[in-house]
């Protein structure tokens, strides 16, 4: 993909009015992260992951771009920081019990999430959630429930996602 494709990708996770002063950051296989464009408004958008099934490109605020540089890189998530991310792209396919998994197998619980938003580092907003491994994902529930990366998955209606 070229940078203006990964941009556009990248955009398509928040609505329009935030994505427009949003920074956009690539990141590759490795896990590097490459800033294509710097932001204004405190959000960061990260292009499709092509390397996993679904469209899954995300915008998020800042605490929840450090909650997602620490899943990235395998460290415990930061301490009393509540964080927001959109995910309104279209469908998240990921294993709800394997925070690395990249492909479903018999065993992973592979789940497919519409357009969503999400909320980490919120433990103490996940009581009364589903925290089953294979849940219902029209409905809000934990993902990645009893690892240090357990957030909520809250879906949204998006009408137009289809055509975007
Ligand atoms: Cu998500």
């Amino acid at each position: 993909m070229s940078d203006e494709d990964l941009i556009k990708s990248a955009m398509a996770a928040a609505p329009p009015a935030v994505a427009k002063d949003a920074a956009i950051v690539a990141i590759s296989p490795d896990g590097q992260m490459r800033e294509l464009r710097k932001g204004t408004n405190g959000f960061t958008c990260l292009p499709d992951n092509p390397s996993t099934p679904g469209p899954d490109p995300m915008c998020g605020d800042r605490n929840a771009m450090e909650w997602a540089k620490a899943w990235i890189e395998k460290k415990e998530p930061p301490r009393n920081k509540v964080g927001f991310l959109y995910m309104l792209a279209g469908g998240t396919d990921a294993s709800n019990t394997d925070p690395y998994a990249q492909k479903p197998e018999a065993t992973n619980n592979w789940v497919e999430t519409g357009p969503h938003v999400m909320v980490v580092g919120a433990k103490g907003m996940m009581e009364g959630y589903p925290r089953n491994a294979k849940p219902d994902t029209s409905q809000p529930y934990v993902m990645w429930p009893d690892t240090p990366y357990e957030h909520l998955m809250l879906p949204v209606h998006m009408p137009e996602a289809a055509t975007r």
